[in-house]
């Protein structure tokens, strides 16, 4: 057992609790001050084991600061994923807090997101009912706006919305040493970043070795793209740089080598990417830097030269930009109030994929007001030509409190009015036609940005008449395999090989020997081990890694590699979650 991990079960073993309630997706963690039973929780539920929640390692690395020692004395974190049956979440979180006592205020604060809140809501619903006077406190981005229409307010006592580094610590004081506040909605206070203490070393060692470690050099967003929540920022606040690398530092001396920069913009104060950037170069050029890889999340059109000179430095497999294309369309980016410059986004991303070993994951947006299939084919065949390793097709979502909401009646948008909100039909969208996207972006997911198709997927897009389009051939292959399989879900590796080539020489009537060829050799170089059925004359290496990989064979198992190892927004996140 990791010592990490150990420190989770001593913490249990310490406070009696039943080990056999400890899932080993479950993140218990409390600082060791805490020595008897907290009185108050901060809880979240993950998408997955692997995102460990920064926003409460925040409210926990501020509990004294703003509120008090002995507050942060009685507080634990918290974590489940979303797969936990919520009747085990409740005896869990019930345990923790032990028996109520007199006199005493217990306190569960949740974070609440899009991904989470049904399942948050219900939760709270069999908390109440099983404790009535427990307290609790609501937080988090989906909390933050339209708090009157929502039932997850309702059954709670507060809601702090925005930031809650401050806030939280101070509500705490109130409920547990009173007189209790009179507001049941509170703005958070939002704090120089300087009165913010950082919340890293609440990242445990387990943390550290199983979980992407999510760090934030800045919050907000000074841009006003409509659809996206950080529109309402107006501005990006940024963190003292050297007390961040500090801290940076001592998490990779720790162990740390998986970092996930949440900031928007990474690259919007050049100085600030620059020492970050240099930062991990210095770690690479030390021993020891293997498994190091750092995410962030960048502007396309603005990558001054200073920037790409360390860029260019990074070797393979280290270092993945997720890039925020969302439309090539000039039309709808103005509707959006997305500033972009489509020449330089384009130069830009050119410039990364010849000139830099960096993973390139972009983002292109179906359903925005204004875009029409074939303005969004014409987009996506241009970011096609470019090249970059992944296209991400996420649809519009009308995420709470977003202004993209002002285009609900002229574009006669129509949402889901569940989580996650997704567009259903727009007045140059029909329903269907949403549908077949999303079908779509399920099948591109699986055959392009898996990486498992590089040599068969050429094939697959071959122009189907004029103009050539390889988002119209994709599609067409989508309709096909959704007619003949009626599946998005639960495809094998081993079905996804066996559509393909009944497309290819069924539908497509190409030659069936280079198709097998090419498909036999994405299928090797994938490391699956199962024997497709047109691939049941081939001789496969069954039940294990293929050997003597050749250097295409390795990038495209590295490809892989970095994919396994990072999750993201989107469409894998939707489906997987
Ligand atoms: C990491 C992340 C994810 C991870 C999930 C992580 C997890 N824990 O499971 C993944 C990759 C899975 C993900 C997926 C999606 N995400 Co996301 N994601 C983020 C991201 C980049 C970082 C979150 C973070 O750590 N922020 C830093 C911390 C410090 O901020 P914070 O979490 O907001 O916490 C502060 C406050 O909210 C508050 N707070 C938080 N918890 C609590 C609790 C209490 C009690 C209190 C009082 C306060 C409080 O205090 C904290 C400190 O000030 C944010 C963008 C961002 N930079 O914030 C988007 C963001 C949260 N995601 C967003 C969206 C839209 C999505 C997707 C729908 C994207 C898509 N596919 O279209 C999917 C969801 C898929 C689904 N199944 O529904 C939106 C929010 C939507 C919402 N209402 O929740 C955000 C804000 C991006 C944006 N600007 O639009 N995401
Ligand atoms: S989409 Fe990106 S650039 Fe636009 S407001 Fe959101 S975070 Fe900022």
């Amino acid at each position: 057992m990791p010592a990490g991990k150990w420190a989770q079960y001593t913490a249990y073993f310490r406070l009696g609790l039943c080990t056999e309630f400890l899932f080993a997706q479950d993140n218990l963690y409390m600082p060791d001050s805490v020595t008897s039973k907290p009185t108050i929780i901060l809880c979240t539920l993950n998408a997955k084991y692997i995102h460990a929640s920064l926003g409460l390692r925040y409210l926990m690395a501020n509990m004294a600061r703003h509120g008090s020692q002995a507050l942060a004395d009685q507080t634990a974190l918290l974590e489940f994923t979303l797969s936990k049956p919520l009747p085990d979440m409740v005896l869990q979180l019930l345990n923790t807090l032990g028996e109520e006592r007199p006199g005493q205020t217990q306190v569960i604060g949740f974070g609440v997101y899009i991904w989470n809140v049904l399942q948050t809501t219900e939760l709270i619903r069999l908390l109440k009912c099983q404790r009535p006077r427990l307290k609790i406190v609501l937080g988090g981005p989906e909390v933050s706006h339209e708090t009157d229409q929502q039932d997850i307010v309702k059954l709670s006592d507060h809601v702090i919305t925005g930031w809650g580094d401050v806030s939280f610590p101070k509500l705490c004081l109130q409920l547990v040493q009173g007189p209790p506040p009179l507001m049941k909605v509170i703005p958070g206070e939002q704090p120089p970043m300087d009165q913010i203490a950082l919340p890293y070393q609440h990242f445990s060692d387990a943390d550290l070795a199983n979980r992407l470690l999510y760090v934030e050099a800045s919050r907000g967003c000074p841009f006003k793209c409509e659809f996206c929540l950080s529109s309402l920022d107006k501005t990006a606040w940024a963190f003292e740089l050297s007390p961040f690398l500090h801290e940076l530092k001592i998490l990779y001396e720790r162990g740390a080598r998986n970092f996930k920069f949440v900031d928007r913009t990474f690259n919007l104060k050049i100085e600030a990417s620059v020492q970050i950037l240099q930062f991990f170069l210095d770690r690479l050029n030390e021993p020891g830097a293997e498994g190091l890889l750092v995410h962030f999340e960048v502007i396309p059109d603005h990558l001054p030269d200073k920037l790409k000179a360390l860029i260019a430095k990074y070797p393979p497999g280290v270092l993945q930009f997720e890039v925020g294309i969302q439309s090539f369309n000039e039309t709808v980016q103005k509707l959006i109030s997305r500033r972009q410059d489509n020449i330089q986004t384009e130069a830009n991303l050119r410039w990364l994929i010849n000139e830099s070993h960096a993973h390139l994951h972009t983002d292109l947006i179906f359903g925005l007001p204004g875009e029409t299939l074939d303005s969004f084919a014409e987009g996506f065949d241009r970011l096609m030509a470019i090249g970059p390793q992944e296209i991400q097709l996420g649809i519009l979502k009308r995420l709470r409190g977003t202004p993209i909401a002002r285009h609900t009646v002229p574009f006669e948008m129509v949402y889901d009015d569940q989580p996650p909100y997704v567009v259903r039909k727009t007045k140059d969208l029909d329903a269907s036609s949403l549908e077949r996207f999303t079908r779509m972006a399920k099948y591109w997911d699986l055959i392009a940005n898996s990486g498992r198709f590089k040599t068969s997927l050429p094939l697959i897009l071959t122009p189907i008449g004029l103009p050539a389009s390889a988002f119209r051939s994709f599609m067409h292959f989508s309709d096909h395999v959704w007619l003949s399989t009626g599946k998005t879900y639960g495809l094998t590796p081993e079905d996804l090989v066996d559509a393909v080539f009944h497309y290819l020489t069924v539908v497509r009537e190409m030659d069936s020997s280079p198709v097998r060829a090419s498909l036999l050799q994405d299928y090797l170089a994938s490391g699956a081990r199962a024997r497709p059925k047109c691939l049941a004359q081939e001789r496969l290496p069954l039940g294990g890694e293929p050997t003597n990989q050749s250097s295409h064979e390795q990038s495209v198992s590295t490809a892989h590699k970095l994919r396994g190892r990072q999750d993201r927004h989107g469409v894998t996140a939707a489906s997987t979650d």
